[in-house]
């Protein structure tokens, strides 16, 4: 599009603004205005360009971020202009993360305000607190399903305690996150609620349909996220008498992207919640933006537009603020969620990295680490200026989506594999492992695992039987997986009660609003008197904990662990070993080598394998970790079972 037609329609849109608007003092607004305007002109007009009201949206679209930079606190403001001039800030390796439910890690905001003590303890400086607006009663889906998208939840607390959490945060340099659910609201949304009664501007704002024609088109390439408890894609409303598309739960509608009225509401809500004092929003479900007839509806081009126009919207507004891409998808289409057609992420500066975790897990059942290397170097590259969130265990279940081409390439077949890793974690083979199989899917076979890190590594069987080996075991395993999570470049995001050795919670069963979703036997309640045992040593608590915060703060120190593309796969002919380099650009000399051993038993590094990548093989090392030289045979470092180092050449 030629800029001309962007530049007179800015004038007439500057003309016509409100004179309220017109009245502020909106310099640093219009220098940013100015400078995306034609970007998120093309992106507008590409999505809504066909239509008789676009100029009028157009205007409330920039009406819209106007007014959220007149409500954006000087305070805010500040932090934008000191982000904008250090705009890689957020891929410094000082960053460390924790994901949690407010009433999960205490009983509410204001009981979480109290605990930020912990945080600090151990050395989390970024915290994502799981949904905390108005939903329903049971019909929640754990606050995904939401019925004011400005109101927290009163089983939470208020607007007033999210903003004091907000301000303790922001006065320990602790990072906030938190969710927008962008995808869809729950069905007793004041939008919905309007829909229902009959109101065809909100009918529109939904996918709603008079018959199946469209639906059952929908659904011949549509697959199904809960099969087990919510099949197909769409549910009959019998107040419209209608059919209606709820892709997730049949509480939960699909919001209609291709009207730019719920664009413009959604980007409202981003803002609002931006001017909250809230530093990364992560944006729930992105890969379903966009429904388009004989697709999956899942990473459609369209869906990134969205995401583009939102990302350059928020830049004029809130420039400080990121966003985080919550897309569940293979790693080619992951990828895209950082900004298809830029050279540095202008999408989504950050996204979950589902792929290495579920890869980990994979490494823990099978003890080796074929699939793991296939997967890593299936990756494709980050552009500049993005990040992975990289975890172990989230609030949701593991799913055990590998490319089939990777799976085949490391001796398996597909199918049989997949079944294998979940009968392998729902404990089949042996008793030690205790997840629960989550959305089986007698059709095609297919079905994921929930459990907490620690009954899935064999910490609650182990403790039941008071064996001592194999809990030393199971906390080995959750610290190797922690000690490459850390390491591997990326925020890493660490999981409510992870670092106290958390175990599964039945409570749900007898709960039902939750009894027939079993991801939440891994939410769990802290209870507080026993995670006082994290300052008792000798204590499976005390083990977890101390080590956890100890390798934090050495990463914190580790100025490769940083991110900026610099980990290289190293291949060793150890087939239990995952081994990868950490390096600086600028300073060849600097690098740590990390090895993992995912075998119970001893195993043992060639360096000679790895000597052209600059590795000495008559060096000698040092754990940055533990501090300690490891035990080196000629030219073999040996490593423990489950043991991971991270090492420098002394
Ligand atoms: C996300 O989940 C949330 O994390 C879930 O807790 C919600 O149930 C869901 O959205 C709906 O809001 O959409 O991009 O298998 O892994 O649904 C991936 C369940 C998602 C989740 C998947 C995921």
């Amino acid at each position: 599009m030629y800029e001309q037609i962007s530049h007179s329609l800015l004038n007439s849109i500057l003309d016509d603004l409100k004179p309220e608007i017109r009245r502020q003092d909106l310099r640093h607004f219009y220098t940013r205005l100015g400078a995306n305007f034609y970007a998120i002109h093309s992106l507008f007009s590409k999505l809504y360009g066909h239509r008789d009201d676009f100029d009028r949206q157009m205007l409330r679209l920039v009406e819209t971020m106007a007014k959220g930079y007149i409500d954006r606190a000087p305070k805010l403001e500040q932090l934008d202009i000191e982000r904008e001039r250090n705009h890689n800030w957020f891929l410094s390796q000082k960053w460390v993360g924790m994901a949690l439910y407010s009433n999960g890690f205490a009983d509410n905001l204001a009981d979480l305000a109290t605990k930020i003590g912990y945080f600090e303890e151990l050395g989390i400086n970024m915290v994502h607190i799981m949904p905390i607006l108005m939903c329903p009663q049971g019909k929640s889906d754990g606050g995904y399903a939401i019925s004011d998208f400005r109101q927290v939840d009163d089983r939470v607390g208020t607007l007033d305690d999210i903003r004091l959490v907000a301000d303790e945060l922001s006065q320990r340099d602790i990072l906030l996150t938190l969710d927008i659910v962008l995808n869809h609201t729950s069905d007793e949304h004041e939008w919905a609620q309007k829909a229902k009664m009959g109101d065809p501007r909100y009918q529109d704002y939904y996918y709603v349909f008079e018959n199946r024609q469209i639906p059952d088109l929908f659904e011949q390439s549509m697959p199904e996220v809960f099969p087990a408890t919510d099949p197909g894609n769409f549910t009959w409303n019998v107040e419209m008498e209608k059919w209606v598309m709820t892709v997730f739960h049949e509480y939960q509608w699909d919001l209609n992207y291709s009207n730019p009225a719920v664009f413009i509401e959604m980007l409202d809500i981003i803002l609002f919640w931006a001017n909250q004092g809230v530093d990364i929003l992560r944006l729930d479900a992105v890969a379903f933006l966009w429904k388009k007839v004989g697709t999956s509806c899942q990473n459609e081009r369209n869906a990134h537009l969205i995401l583009q126009l939102m990302k350059d919207c928020c830049q004029v507004t809130a420039p400080g603020v990121l966003f985080i891409a919550e897309a569940i998808v293979a790693p080619v289409e992951v990828i895209k969620y950082f900004g298809e057609d830029a050279i540095v992420a202008k999408e989504c500066e950050i996204a979950y990295n589902a792929t290495l975790m579920a890869l980990l897990w994979d490494g823990i059942a099978t003890k080796n680490t074929k699939l793991l290397y296939q997967g890593i170097k299936s990756l494709p590259n980050k552009l500049e200026r993005a990040t992975w969130l990289n975890y172990v265990r989230c609030h949701d279940d593991i799913g055990f989506g590998f490319d089939d081409n990777d799976i085949r390439i490391a001796g398996y077949e597909p199918h049989a594999h997949r079944r294998f890793l979940i009968d392998y974690f729902s404990g089949k083979f042996d008793a030690s492992p205790r997840g629960l199989e989550f959305m089986h899917n007698p059709v095609t076979g297919d079905g994921r695992i929930c459990g907490s890190l620690a009954s899935l590594v064999g910490l609650e069987s182990a403790i039941e039987i008071a064996d001592e080996q194999s809990i030393e075991s199971a906390i080995d395993k959750i610290l190797l997986l922690h000690g490459i999570i850390l390491a591997f470049g990326g925020i890493p995001l660490m999981y409510n009660g992870d670092a106290l050795g958390v175990l599964n919670d039945y409570s749900y069963i007898d709960d039902p609003n939750k009894s027939n979703d079993n991801r939440w036997v891994h939410r769990p309640k802290i209870d507080w008197h026993q995670a006082e045992l994290r300052k008792q040593s000798g204590t499976v608590e005390y083990k977890i904990f101390t080590a956890m915060k100890k390798m934090i703060a050495i990463r914190k120190e580790i100025s490769v662990f940083a991110d900026f593309d610099n980990r290289e796969l190293l291949h060793v002919e150890n087939e239990h070993l995952l081994c990868f380099i950490r390096f600086d650009r600028e300073r060849p000399s600097e690098k740590v080598l990390v090895v993992a051993n995912f075998d119970a038993n001893p195993q043992s590094l060639d360096l000679e394998a790895i000597s052209n990548k600059g590795i000495n093989p008559h060096g000698r090392f040092v754990d940055l970790y533990s501090g300690r030289i490891p035990s080196q045979f000629d030219r073999q470092i040996t490593l423990q079972g489950f043991q991971f180092y991270w090492l420098t050449e002394t």
